[in-house]
């Protein structure tokens, strides 16, 4: 397969002002018409030049041009692409052709899963409804006809308005809606089916009412009130900090059980993984309610940033994806606590993007060329993009950057445009000069920052050394230095913030917080008037997705751990001297010597849990220990098994030691809590997440009382997050009562596909011997389907992406069984199949044993007579 390359970006030749579609479902084919008004693009060129669309899959049965039909002989039908004669000025073309939805396993265009049809066009889905030129930059106004029948399909939608309904012979029925936007392709969508529908309003800012519909499948209605409320108080939010409203008279929501995505920001009709709507406290937990909020949020604030603003190209994909996620953060953060939303996001960045970043599928956050876009809608667009966003919201402060935002609108509004494009509205609304900046843009790599700093007492002068460096990445061998904003106080021995000044100014104005920029490779910043034994603390916020190398010791690091006043400093400090700890008992079991927790460890635990300070949410993420991947990726060679047995270990000590502490606090928190998990309240809910972080440590322990009291919350009669919380810390005993609570869970909810992802996620993740064959057994499980990509996800990636002591076998059995799920899907899915290839790629982190059994495993893979591009374009990658 060929790749694409941004640096042959050319305007479209062809504009389409207009199209009409006309979409017949019927049980053997679905017809589809296009009429398109199009005409000659000026920006790129005059003359006659022909008219080339995109199509796969598809049927053709009949072209027209300007009212005439045309002879086979007059356009040619490629595998991918149709040809038609030059044209010079405007024209209409009509293109009549058949498809077959219910064939369509690979979930793109429009498919039928079940008694539904619904479509899912980004990136170039489009292209298999009807021959179009599928790319973002053409912008067309578009109207809808559907016909179905009326019995079995009884809702027909599409974007915008609906502006007609009627009968049809035979028990069949129409609509025809019409979205007055010009939008792209990929952001067009219909859905026909037999739905229930929960309606509400909203009352704009200026007073327009709107009206707001989520589908849901019959019976679901009553689970679809916290994405409502999600969607209102998302509304509400971009209008009070952006100033955006929305634009058309209707909202709709669609979820689906069969997706690709997480969701889809389709023009006033988004269609959602249902697994991102569904919610009621029986089934679903607060976790999950969050992300539905999340997501509900970052879906709507699209409208803005994405449809009304929308990408020139695909290796633009981040100026939508990272402004939208950075919206979302911040809106979640000021739905509930910022700290935590924080520490939450880091650590995912940290967790996948950092991997990703430095290993062989490495790319910018606009990326330079691709073979499928699909395998581009990764943590690097998406966090780090968001991150990027971030960095210039920090340059230019809230107001400056409000302002940048403002001009961005103003300037693009209806456009189809570029990260550059971005960026110069924030330089042009705010004087800031960001020519630099946009390498973070362009250069792939985690930079490492590297802090040293020496106090004079005699002087009271503290030097502080930065210096960075970004390791080669694939196709860009050396990197330049990046503005990195590093916000940065000294914590003074009394545990308070001091005031900071730099030497050279006359005075530091009070402010406890500085945001150094180190654009340089290196630099030395000296502040003056500093007492002795002051602690700095850097890169508070993480203002930076970089590696941050500082020179702390370990009391440095107990101290901002008990002291530092930026929440995420504080979480920071405590998972740095935990990770210290635990990577001195991984190379201890590497020596043959037994894993010892340093007690430093154990006692900043203990500190924290008896300071009554903290919210509860914030504690719980604080006495977490890093996970195991985080481990993994923090060593040379990935030792997953010394890893993993450390960790354990560190988790029995500090349970067992402490576990005067963690019982009283379950029971505390417990006591506080008698409904039992209705209150969906940010403080109910940080309450749940710490009493279920004590009983996992209880648990660990290895205390008869632990295990019993967890025992008793896993019964499937409490709600989900209490349950799920006990399940996880029974999880990997090897207990008949762990394998009693999920016969019981599984007993109750089999019949809720989507509570049996839960079951199916926890038996693939255990960390039990027979985990694998448990879960090739599960394969045959009636709940199971390899064409449900939430199914998959929950069981297949349960294990391979979320059971790293089991996946990494040393008998390379878990490599082995990836390599046939991996064939198996990708002749169903290839989107889904190649995003299931990922934990092979990083072959090279483990020992040789393991490498060679992982490269054999992409070998296979790579090897098969019909692979799909998605999964060419990773396993190459990951081989090279
Ligand atoms: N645009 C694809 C789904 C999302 O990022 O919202
Ligand atoms: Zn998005």
């Amino acid at each position: 397969p060929q790749p694409v390359r941004l640096q042959d970006y050319a305007p479209p030749p062809h504009l389409i002002d207009s199209v009409e579609l006309t979409v017949e479902l019927g049980d053997d084919w679905t017809k589809v018409t296009a009429i398109l008004s199009g005409r000659r693009n000026p920006a790129a060129g005059s003359g006659p030049a022909p008219i080339v669309l995109d199509g796969q899959d598809q049927q053709l049965q009949a072209v027209t041009l300007d009212g005439r039909r045309l002879a086979e002989s007059e356009y040619q039908v490629g595998a991918e692409k149709l040809t038609l004669p030059a044209v010079d000025g405007p024209f209409e073309l009509m293109i009549e052709g058949r498809i077959r939805p219910q064939d369509n396993t690979a979930l793109e265009g429009l498919y039928r899963s079940g008694g539904l049809y619904c479509t899912q066009c980004e990136a170039e889905g489009f292209r298999r409804i009807t021959y179009y030129p599928d790319r973002p930059d053409v912008m067309a106004v578009f109207t809808v006809r559907i016909e179905a029948d009326k019995e079995r399909f009884p809702v027909l939608l599409a974007n915008g308005n609906c502006v007609e309904t009627g009968e049809l012979p035979f028990g069949r029925h129409f609509a025809v809606w019409h979205d007055p936007f010009r939008k792209p392709a990929y952001l067009f969508a219909m859905v026909a089916g037999d739905l229930g529908c929960v309606e509400d309003s909203y009352v704009t800012r200026s007073g327009r009412e709107v009206t707001l519909r989520i589908y849901v499948d019959p019976g679901n209605e009553g689970r679809t009130g916290h994405a409502m409320e999600s969607l209102k108080r998302s509304m509400r939010w971009d209008e009070e900090v952006y100033g955006f409203e929305y634009d058309l008279d209707v909202f709709m929501i669609v979820a689906v059980s069969a997706f690709n995505m997480g969701a889809m920001e389709n023009k006033g009709l988004n269609i959602f993984n249902d697994k991102f709507i569904l919610a009621d406290p029986d089934t679903a937990t607060d976790g999950d309610f969050q992300r539905i909020e999340g997501i509900v949020a970052h879906e709507y604030f699209h409208n803005w940033t994405g449809n009304r603003i929308t990408c020139r190209d695909w290796f633009q994909l981040s100026l939508k994806e990272g402004l939208t996620v950075f919206r979302d953060q911040e809106f979640s953060a000021d739905m509930h606590d910022r700290g935590v939303k924080r520490v939450s996001d880091v650590r995912l960045l940290r967790t996948v993007q950092f991997p990703e970043d430095a290993g062989p599928t490495a790319h910018p956050v606009r990326p330079d060329t691709y073979i499928e876009i699909n395998n581009f809608y990764t943590v690097t667009v998406y966090e780090k993009g968001s991150e990027v966003v971030r960095m210039i919201h920090t340059l230019l402060g809230p107001d400056g950057f409000r302002k940048g935002m403002d001009l961005y609108v103003e300037r693009h509004d209806g456009q189809a445009v570029t990260c550059d494009d971005f960026v110069a509205a924030m330089e042009d609304a705010t004087g800031v000069d960001l020519s630099r900046f946009r390498l973070w843009y362009s250069q792939a790599g985690t930079p490492t920052v590297t802090a040293r700093w020496q106090h004079d007492p005699a002087t009271r002068r503290l030097d502080l050394t930065l210096s960075q460096a970004t390791p080669s990445t694939p196709g860009q061998p050396t990197k330049q230095p990046m503005p990195i904003p590093l916000r940065t106080a000294l914590i003074g021995r009394n545990g308070a913030p001091l005031p900071l000044r730099l030497d050279g100014e006359p005075d530091g104005g009070g402010a406890t917080e500085r945001v150094l920029v180190l654009d340089e490779a290196a630099t030395t910043v000296s502040f003056v008037d500093v007492p002795p034994g002051a602690v700095p603390s850097l890169l508070r916020g993480f203002s930076a997705p970089v590696k941050l190398d500082a020179a702390w010791s370990e009391e440095d690091l107990a101290f901002l751990a008990g002291a530092d006043d930026d929440p995420f400093g504080r979480w920071e400090a405590l998972q740095s001297l935990s990770t210290r700890a635990l990577l001195a008992m991984v190379g201890a079991l590497r020596a043959g010597k037994p894993a010892v927790l340093d007690q430093r460890v154990v006692e900043a635990f203990r500190a924290s849990l008896a300071d009554d300070r903290l919210e509860p949410a914030f504690l719980s993420e604080l006495l977490a220990l890093p996970g195991e991947s985080l481990l993994g990726q923090a060593l040379d060679v990935w030792h997953v098994d010394e890893v993993h047995a450390a960790r354990a270990e560190a988790r029995r000590v500090i349970g067992e030691t402490l576990f005067d502490g963690w019982s009283a606090l379950y029971e505390r928190l417990s006591a506080a809590e008698p409904a039992g998990g209705a209150d969906l309240s940010t403080a109910a809910m940080g309450r749940r997440a710490l009493a279920n972080a004590a009983l996992a440590y209880m648990v660990a322990s290895g205390r008869e009382e632990g295990i019993r009291l967890a025992v008793a919350q896993a019964r499937p009669d409490g709600t989900m997050t209490r349950v799920m919380g006990a399940l996880v810390a029974l999880n990997d005993l090897e207990r008949p009562e762990r394998d009693a609570a999920l016969a019981a869970f599984h007993d109750r909810w089999q019949n809720d596909p989507l509570v049996l992802d839960k079951w199916f996620a926890l038996k693939a993740g255990s960390a039990r011997t027979d985990t694998l064959d448990q879960v090739k057994g599960l394969l045959e499980h009636p709940g199971f389907s390899i064409r449900i990509p939430n199914r998959v996800r929950a069981l297949i990636g349960g294990f391979t992406a979320g059971n790293p002591v089991r996946f990494h076998a040393a008998d390379g059995s878990g490599y082995d069984f990836l390599a046939e799920q991996v064939l198996a899907l990708d002749a169903i899915n290839p989107q889904v199949a190649a995003r299931m290839t990922q934990p092979l790629v990083r072959w090279r982190k483990f020992d040789a044993g393991r490498g060679k059994a992982m490269t054999d495993a992409l070998r296979r893979i790579i090897h098969s007579p019909t692979l799909s591009k998605d999964v060419y374009e990773i396993a190459s990658k990951a081989l090279a």
